[in-house]
């Protein structure tokens, strides 16, 4: 790894510190917050503070692997020849990709049977799209990099084409209440999912050294804060509204589920 300026070097740092404490927080907030939700929606909110709580720990992971890699020498940032780790970040997407999926499903409380075949199909598309993008991430040339970022695409466009067209008529039976909240997340997962092959492809604008390093971590840090906290809020949220539409529309929904 090249030097970074200290400026650069302080950026990212911030930026992890930063990212750790809002996960944290997050975890807390959707764990202690669970009671609030009828007991249909408890598993959604707790598998969206599993989500952050496994995000923490690899930013922690994240923050001391980059603290490692570079130390101060007279009065310029240089590497110590500890190689800063990607891998943590994508040991999380493994985990928490999948999950979110999942939280996003069973919010939308489906038939037991849709709840099943939709998470097995879109939680095995998220895992295949993170295997295959890992080792673009850790190539140093462009055309390797395009190659397994191509493949990953496949999946990724997958998800998306069932999130719209295959979630299309489940996000139409929710109360009416919750549509706009369920819409909202199923929209911010959309656009800061996209935002993952954008960073990725920051290397093919012609970024190298460690202004790509810089601009993909900030990224991929931005993109994790929108669609792990940002949209475990959201799960939460309908989770409420739902919880307290079913409680007055009691005898309707028994019938329906
Ligand atoms: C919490 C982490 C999340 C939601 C991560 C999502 C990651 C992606 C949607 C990554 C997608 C990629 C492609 C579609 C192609 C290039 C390689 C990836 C892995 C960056």
């Amino acid at each position: 790894m090249d030097s970074i300026t200290p400026f650069q070097f302080s950026l990212v740092y911030n930026a992890f510190s930063f990212t750790f404490a809002t996960m944290a927080a997050c975890t807390l907030f959707l764990w202690l917050s669970r009671s609030q939700v009828a007991p249909a929606y408890r598993t959604a909110v707790t598998i969206s503070g599993l989500v952050t709580a496994i995000a923490a720990y690899h930013y922690l992971r994240i923050f001391e692997s980059w603290n490692e890699s570079y130390t101060l020498q007279n009065g310029i940032i240089a590497t110590t020849g500890f190689a800063f780790n990607d891998a943590y970040r994508y040991v999380d997407w493994l985990l928490t990709v999948p999950l979110l999926l999942i939280e996003l499903v069973l919010v939308m409380r489906l038939s037991p049977e849709e709840t099943s075949s939709k998470t097995l199909r879109l939680g095995s598309a998220a895992a295949l799209m993170i295997i295959l993008g890992y080792p673009g991430e850790i190539a140093t040339d462009i055309p390797t990099r395009a190659i397994w970022g191509t493949l990953s695409s496949i999946p990724f466009v997958y998800i998306v084409w069932e999130l719209f067209s295959g979630l299309g008529s489940s996000v139409a039976s929710q109360p009416a209440a919750a549509q706009g909240l369920v819409r909202k997340a199923r929209l911010l997962t959309f656009a800061s999912w996209g935002f993952y092959p954008i960073v990725y492809m920051a290397p093919f604008a012609g970024l190298t050294g460690s202004t790509a390093t810089t601009t993909i971590q900030l990224g991929y840090t931005i993109a994790d804060i929108i669609a792990k906290a940002g949209v475990g809020i959201l799960i939460y949220m309908i989770s409420v509204r739902k919880s307290q539409v079913e409680k007055h529309d009691a005898p309707a929904y028994a019938e329906r589920y």
